[in-house]
């Protein structure tokens, strides 16, 4: 059994990836639910729907989240209302956050529905959200503090940030699962999201940390800045920001404490033996996953 710690689309990817490398059954999702919001009076939980869709097949690779074959008749009207219509839920995923909405309103946790949605979609791996407890990201910028989808769409991650922080990290719990999966995986793999804001959130939940530690030998990171720039999104700009170096070097000293190899790509093989200085072992490859044969490359160099 092999775990995944995971953020978005960089993990959505990965874990499909593994489809083709090995048995789906075997494959433990820890998912991010930092930038989990409450919108509309519904619960919505991006990573852990980016993941669904993306294993289901069903995922809009045009945007990188939401449904394939996606209509926004409702967000057009809410619009036109003078609703709040900048979070855009499309017609379809609209589905998900009522399903998930009514089923907390009965009792569910996060847990129950993202096993119920997993299985209505087909989706054979198994989706942790790391808690079930609220946990929320914090960016802490010049207009105040600010949850992670009003710094990430409202403002395009484009404002900057002076410090991050987990809110309910100390009280919460890890979920059913987690510890236990962590313990018993044969490898445990970082996925190639952002280490300050998809990763970090996973790492603050009581025990994942102390765990890895204890793991770290089999812990496996990928890097997701590649050549000094980050594929999606602002990784390479909040690490400059938060005073890291912005490359596969800076990650790995990012997680030297709870990890012991980082696969980082070809175009960098020339930090390889800084990175080996710091005390983690490091393996080669194409990470960008552009085409299906560059995704099972990653996949197998993972799992070697
Ligand atoms: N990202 C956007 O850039 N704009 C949106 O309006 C938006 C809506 C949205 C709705 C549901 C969902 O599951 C994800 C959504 N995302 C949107 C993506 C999301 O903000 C981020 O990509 C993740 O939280 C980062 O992993």
């Amino acid at each position: 059994m092999i775990v995944v710690l995971s953020g978005g689309v960089g993990a959505a990817r990965l874990l499909r990836a593994f489809e083709g490398v090995m048995n789906r059954d075997e494959i433990t999702a820890i998912v991010n639910v930092g930038d989990d919001l409450t919108m509309h009076g519904l619960t919505i939980c991006p990573d852990l729907d980016t993941i669904t869709y993306t294993l289901a097949g069903l995922n809009n690779e045009e945007l990188g989240w939401g449904l394939t074959g996606e209509t926004w008749r409702v967000m057009d009207e809410l619009d036109a209302l003078g609703g709040e219509a900048w979070f855009r839920l499309g017609d379809r995923d609209l589905a998900t956050h009522l399903y998930r909405t009514e089923r907390f309103a009965r009792g569910a946790t996060k847990s129950d529905v993202a096993a119920e949605l997993a299985h209505r979609h087909g989706v054979r791996e198994r989706l942790l959200p790391v808690t079930n407890d609220p946990l929320a990201t914090i960016f802490v910028t010049d207009q105040g503090d600010l949850s992670f989808q009003e710094y990430f769409v409202r403002h395009r991650h484009g404002i900057p940030v002076h410090s991050v922080r987990f809110a309910g990290a100390e009280q919460c719990s890890p979920a059913p699962g987690v510890l236990e999966a962590l313990r018993e995986a044969d490898r445990i793999v970082i996925a190639p999201s952002n280490p300050l804001i998809s990763i970090e959130p996973l790492l603050s939940v009581p025990g994942v940390r102390e765990e890895l530690r204890r793991r770290r030998r089999d812990v496996i990171a990928v890097s997701p800045i590649i050549a000094g720039a980050a594929l999606k999104g602002p990784a390479d700009r909040l690490l400059r920001e938060l005073g890291h170096d912005v490359s596969c070097v800076g990650v790995a000293r990012y997680y030297r404490e709870v990890c012991a190899t980082i696969v980082i790509d070809e175009l960098d093989v020339d930090r390889r033996a800084e990175i080996e200085e710091l005390g983690l072992s490091v393996r080669t490859t194409t990470t960008i996953m552009a085409n299906r044969e560059h995704a099972r490359a990653l996949a197998t160099e993972v799992l070697a």
